[in-house]
């Protein structure tokens, strides 16, 4: 999402790790004004920024605090994962699949919007799976809301995020008096993440398009605009027609990764190839070497376009995942090269997890005693090809995906 670029994917943290004190210090300070107090005191804002007052009064006369929105604004520490593991969790076998499909199915919109934008649709398409899962979050309540709603309750909390709460929030109500979306159809993530491609409103108002040309620029309903409006963005922020995010490569036993930039003839001098053994289709192309497992796993000699990608959200997984998955929607494998997958053997109590797990899923039928017997193996055994996951996955990977509920 493009918060994340905003504020830092290290700044979230830090936020989040500073919130639940500062909830609570606020709760003596900012809090203390009634939200009708606070929805009269933020008019002048909203007015020195051209807002009406019947738009005002029409998206927060009412307005309450989204306590779940407060919730997920101090509850943002997420436990840390490797970059595959990442990889393994966003690019996955369904999720390319229903793209492809979808690639088909919208292939005339996906060929108009590349011949406007001269970005890949299959970048497009993989940012639309990994921002919203092709859309489907926004039928889902429990995570997409009222966005008037969200930003007025970070800026009405006060603490770090009010800022950002406030300028996001005069950008909506500019959204809604122009007439693109309804209030009631203006939603989005907690942190005001709205539509199809997950944009906040700030990034909205400067990169959206109306691209099925009704006159509004309507990312929630019209795909057309959705989708051009991620190229749109992605043109902006330079993207380089015809070209691609990156290539992995293998890297020389032993090899101590180079930092900074050769052109691709260059690393490949340096013994740095492509797995297949191809040359590079551009030589002259500058790239940096990405080697996240080191010599252990799949390298990658990452371009220009990889930075473009990380406009959206600045975080090289979530690039590296793009890039990906907008290859193998093109069809293309895998990557050749595998990743160190190394775990910490399972304590016992959540041996006895696992297989209570596995119970109420219906694989295992015996004690839950947190000693893995053959017919506990047996029941992880049939639980892995149920889903598809390789023999090799180790179990903490299988607890997660449990608890995850796949
Ligand atoms: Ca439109």
């Amino acid at each position: 999402m493009i918060l994340d670029s905003i504020l830092g994917r290290s700044g979230l943290l830090r936020l989040a790790a500073i919130a639940a004190a500062f909830s609570l210090a606020l709760a003596g300070t900012a809090t203390a004004k009634t939200p009708a107090q606070w929805v009269k005191e933020f008019w002048p804002t909203a007015k020195a920024a051209s807002i009406s007052k019947s738009t005002y009064d029409a998206a927060l006369g009412k307005f309450t605090p989204d306590p779940t929105v407060l919730e997920k604004a101090s509850n943002q520490a997420e436990f840390k994962r490797e970059i595959w593991e990442y990889l393994d969790s966003t690019v996955t076998e369904k999720r390319i699949k229903e793209g492809q499909d979808l690639i088909d199915h919208h292939s005339g919109l996906l060929k108009r919007i590349e011949a406007r934008y001269g970005v890949d649709k299959h970048i497009v398409v993989a940012i639309w799976g990994m921002e919203s899962s092709y859309g489907a979050v926004l039928n889902n309540p429990t995570v997409v809301k009222g966005t008037i709603r969200s930003l007025a309750t970070l800026a009405y909390q006060g603490g770090s995020r009010a800022k950002y709460g406030r300028q996001q929030l005069v950008a909506a109500l500019k959204i809604l008096q122009h007439g693109d979306i309804t209030a009631k159809g203006m939603t989005g993530s907690w942190a005001g993440a709205m539509g199809h491609t997950q944009f906040i409103p700030t990034t909205y108002a400067a990169y959206a398009v109306d691209f099925d040309g009704d006159g509004k620029r309507n990312i929630w309903t019209s795909l057309d605009d959705a989708l051009a409006s991620t190229a749109n963005y992605l043109a902006k922020m330079g993207w380089q027609k015809g070209k691609t995010w990156g290539y992995e490569v293998k890297l020389p036993k032993g090899y101590k990764a180079a930092k900074g930039e050769r052109t691709l003839g260059a690393w490949q001098k340096a013994g740095i190839k492509r797995p297949n053994g191809k040359g590079f289709a551009r030589p002259g192309d500058v790239a940096t070497l990405f080697a996240p497992a080191g010599s252990n796993g799949p390298a990658f000699l990452i371009l220009k376009n990889f930075s473009v990608i990380k406009r959206y959200n600045n975080a090289n997984s979530y690039a590296l995942a793009v890039g990906h998955l907008g290859d193998r929607l093109a069809g293309y494998d895998a990557f050749q090269g595998k990743w160190p997958w190394k775990e910490e053997p399972l304590s016992d109590s959540q041996k006895a997890k696992l297989q209570e797990l596995l119970t109420a899923r219906g694989f295992y039928s015996g004690t839950i005693d947190g000693n893995l017997g053959s017919g506990s193996r047996e029941a992880i055994q049939a639980y892995q090809q149920a889903i598809g996951l390789p023999e090799d996955a180790g179990l903490q990977k299988i607890l997660q995906l449990l608890q995850d509920g796949r």
